[in-house]
């Protein structure tokens, strides 16, 4: 709509939102509500969107392109609205709209719920890798579930997390699109009948099962402005609309509950991260995904290219993690049975196309599953995937004959469980872990058996976030400062950055950073003292987060609560500050703002009492007179993606201070470090590749052991935390009063007392202090120590914030996806085609006329 001035063009746009406001909602402008405004606002910038959104499926269609399609269990999109008007280039056209009505944007963009359909890491970053995918032009699909409750909302109660239901679908949600004549069907559990091909290969058929039905909602997702926006779709199923999911004759018969399982099959996000459970409908939900999005992509295919030959040439299938691992044997299993493939033909389509991604080494969230329970769920499913495990054991054992040890570590089957890591690795063609350290471990320790019998499956491609959301949108004070000194060429292109090196040394440079700085402290000083003030254990707010003004500095650990994360080492350091300012408050040079945020897992009991710590302690410090013009610390409930967006602006430390070796790669530490903040960390994960982009010199706060040295340590059984504690006083200070001094109730008492052992004694027989907080805690606590002297020299700490911001270019997801498009899928970008935008225009503005 270039040829119409801004003027125009806000006329038009409003002139559409009360078109919608009638015909949608029945009120006039002067009688909509904020819901009603919202709504109509946002249909009416979907109208631009869908002319977009139709020529790139068109142009996809078109060029007959090969397609990735990017399946997860999770995505963490964030709010819709700011972002899409971004990307869209339309701020300065909604500007206009908004000023016309006396509407503010923030009123608007804060009125939309923040979907959250994953736990974390893994989610955002498949939102960030959509928004990279957009942006480039290419060819993609992303599919997911539609969690009726995505993750829950964190309350903290008297010191504990409460967990509530997360109604982010209270209201008609404008950015999806019910897809009714795309559902699929979806077979769960029934007897085999056997069968064979024209090949003479078994195939199967099914009597007596169940069938759910998946409906689809298409998301938009928008890619930042060339010279026609990408617009992408992520298809996310419900299994809730579809009355027929609901099976009467349970109901009839008194068993309520598994009446409407199926029904009720979306409707929970899990919330466990980093730790697997193993539950039914879990199992259920990563098949209904697998199985509602190949019929999805087989059917997309047939519709462009006729004949199932090129299947392989034309998709690729990236699996984020091994949940939805089960596309290996459903892919095989529908080649075969629906289109007559050989096995052998379809064994290999299927290991050209799929690929996957392991984001995590922690034994406990290595996914296994029962085979018994894989069997009666999917029966058809676990033939194949017995099927496929003999013939590659059969290949292990003929290349180390008689090495049973072998065949027992690499078997996907092994003890009753089927192991979905190993059915990944066997059923893609390309395996990848998520950061440089992360997937030398895959490939030298974790599945070193497999990188051997693979040469060239086992590759790296670094995490990223996307500079879009997370500069662009969230900070756009720091946006305006580098686009006035490199051009707006970083918003998709953030190796840009580097040239900021050159003004690292600027005293103007450095001023203006500190101050955007510090205006971004103010705003999340005001979002704090609104909504999360600090409260006694009865609910009374006794501080506030403004107590210490902007000058202090931001300390920042947000992320989900692990134990190999280490907020309990924080936690540590906190009060070993606090006993040092009791005896002395002039002991500490500089204020310290510590925030501390992040959701545990309902049943994670540790990550349970570390929270309950933390809600002590901010209940301690706060109320302390000795301690409270010094220190200050405040835990943020229900830390989340908008919450995030104001809080990594504001941050001046990052902590990034995983045992080393556990982290994958982490994403925040990215962020936060875009941002201008320093990162005080272990060299884990990224944090290696961050340190080694900015260089050693402005990466002064590292500290910890090396993964190396861990896994002497662990060889060697050595480690003995009791000596840390009684050797260092201040540690054993520090744990003496965690033990003794804080609790305020019986359940406190307990909870802390346990903490203290977890790190002394250890647990049910396994070894004390398992994530080696004691052993880092010394070092963290001198590395804290350098911080603080840093900090006061404002100029000095600019100048560090700035190298790490210019060190920073290679974390975009833009760069992830060119790895993954290079690597992995040997996919090219495919812009909409000007002549299919054109036609799509003409016919659009043919009915207005
Ligand atoms: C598995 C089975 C059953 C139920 C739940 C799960 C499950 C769910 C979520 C297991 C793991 C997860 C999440 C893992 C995760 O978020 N990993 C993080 O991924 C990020 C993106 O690659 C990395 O940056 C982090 O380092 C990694 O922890």
């Amino acid at each position: 709509m270039a040829n119409i001035s801004l003027e125009q063009q806000a006329d038009s746009l409003l002139r559409t939102i009360k078109h919608f406001l009638i015909t949608r909602l029945g009120v006039v402008i002067e009688k909509a509500s904020l819901e009603d405004f919202y709504y109509a606002f946002c249909i009416a910038l979907r109208e631009e969107i869908m002319i977009n959104w139709t020529a790139t499926q068109a142009t996809i269609e078109q060029k007959k392109a090969r397609t990735v399609n990017y399946i997860s269990m999770e995505f963490l999109p964030g709010r819709f609205l700011s972002n899409n008007i971004i990307n869209m280039g339309d701020s300065e056209l909604v500007q206009r709209v908004l000023a016309k009505t006396g509407r503010t944007l923030p009123e608007l963009i804060s009125y939309e719920p923040d979907p959250g359909l994953g736990n974390g890491g893994l989610g955002r970053l498949a939102s960030c890798l959509m928004d990279s995918l957009a942006t480039l032009n290419y060819p993609a699909f992303g599919y997911g579930l539609r969690y009726q409750y995505g993750i829950f909302d964190q309350e903290i109660w008297n010191g504990v997390q409460i967990e509530r239901p997360d109604c982010w679908l209270l209201n008609e949600n404008p950015w999806q699109y019910r897809r009714d004549a795309k559902a699929a069907n979806v077979y769960f559990g029934g007897r085999v009948i056997h069968a064979t091909n024209s090949h003479g290969d078994d195939i199967t058929h099914l009597e007596d099962h169940e069938i759910v039905r998946a409906l689809p909602y298409e998301v938009p997702i928008i890619g930042y402005p060339s010279s026609h926006y990408s617009v992408l779709t992520l298809k996310l199923w419900s299994t809730k609309e579809s009355p027929r999911n609901f099976e009467l004759q349970r109901f009839n018969s008194g068993q309520l509950g598994q009446a409407g399982e199926n029904t009720s099959l979306t409707d929970v996000l899990y919330p466990n991260d980093n730790h697997e459970i193993g539950k039914r409908i879990r199992l259920k939900q990563e098949f209904l995904l697998v199985s509602a999005s190949l019929q999805n992509i087989i059917h997309r295919h047939f519709r462009i290219h006729k004949d199932i030959g090129s299947f392989a040439d034309k998709v690729r299938i990236q699996t984020n993690d091994t949940h939805p691992a089960l596309v290996i044997p459903e892919l095989v299993r529908l080649l075969m049975h629906d289109y007559d493939v050989s096995w052998k033909d379809a064994w290999e389509i299927t290991r050209t196309v799929c690929s996957y991604t392991n984001h995590t080494i922690l034994k406990e969230a290595l996914e296994e599953w029962n085979e018994h329970r894989i069997s009666h769920l999917l029966p058809r499913q676990f033939l194949i995937i017995q099927k496929l495990n003999g013939e590659f054991l059969k290949e292990v054992s003929n290349k180390y004959p008689g090495n049973v040890e072998k065949l027992q570590q690499m078997s996907i089957i092994e003890g009753g469980q089927v192991r979905m890591a190993n059915l990944s690795i066997v059923g893609c063609h390309k395996v990848n872990g998520v950061s440089a350290l992360h997937s030398s471990i895959l490939k030298n320790s974790l599945f070193r058996d497999f990188s051997e019998f693979y040469p060239g499956k086992f590759i790296n491609v670094t995490n990223g976030v996307t500079q879009r959301r997370w500069l662009l949108n969230a900070n756009p004070m720091l946006s305006e400062f580098l686009t006035k000194r490199l051009g707006k060429g970083w918003i998709t292109n953030l190796t840009e950055l580097r040239k900021l090196k050159s003004y690292a040394q600027d005293p103007e440079t450095q001023k203006e950073f500190l101050e955007i700085k510090r205006k971004n402290k103010e705003r999340l000083i005001d979002c704090l003292t609104k909504e999360n003030p600090i409260r006694d254990s009865h609910g009374k707010i006794i501080g506030n987060s403004h107590s210490l003004g902007p000058d202090a500095l931001f300390d920042v650990q947000i992320k989900r609560i692990h134990e190999y994360k280490r907020q309990f080492m924080n936690l540590l350091h906190l009060i070993m500050v606090f006993q040092e300012l009791k005896e002395d408050q002039s002991s500490r040079k500089i204020k310290r703002m510590v925030l501390m945020g992040g959701k545990a897992a309902p049943g994670y009991e540790t990550a349970k009492r570390i929270i309950q710590l933390a809600s002590a302690l901010s209940r301690k410090i706060n109320s302390d007179p000795d301690v409270n013009q010094k220190l200050c610390f405040n835990f943020i409930e229900s830390y989340n993606v908008s919450k995030a967006q104001i809080i990594i602006p504001a941050a001046d430390l990052s902590e990034q201070i995983s045992t080393a070796g556990m982290e994958a790669s982490g994403t925040g530490n990215m962020k936060f470090a875009m941002n201008g903040a320093l990162t005080i960390g272990t060299d884990d994960g990224a944090n290696v590749e961050m340190r080694e982009e900015v260089t050693d010199t402005w990466w002064p706060f590292l500290f910890g052991a090396s993964t190396e040295e861990l896994v002497e340590l662990r060889k060697k059984g050595s480690y003995n935390p009791k000596e840390i504690y009684n050797h260092n006083p201040k540690i054993r200070k520090a744990m003496d009063f965690l033990k003794d001094h804080l609790a305020q109730n019986e359940n406190e008492a307990h909870s802390f007392r346990s903490l203290h052992a977890l790190l002394l004694e250890g647990f049910y027989g396994d070894n004390p202090d398992p994530f080696f907080v004691l052993k880092d805690l010394e070092d963290y606590y001198n590395t804290q120590k350098k911080v603080e002297e840093l900090y006061i020299t404002q100029s000095k700490w600019a100048e560090y914030a700035i190298h790490n911001m210019a060190g920073m270019g290679k974390f975009s997801t833009d760069e992830s996806i060119h790895n993954y498009a290079k690597l992995v899928w040997e996919i090219t970008p495919c812009p909409i085609d000007p002549e299919i935008y054109k036609t799509v225009l003409d016919e659009y503005s043919a009915i207005l006329k």
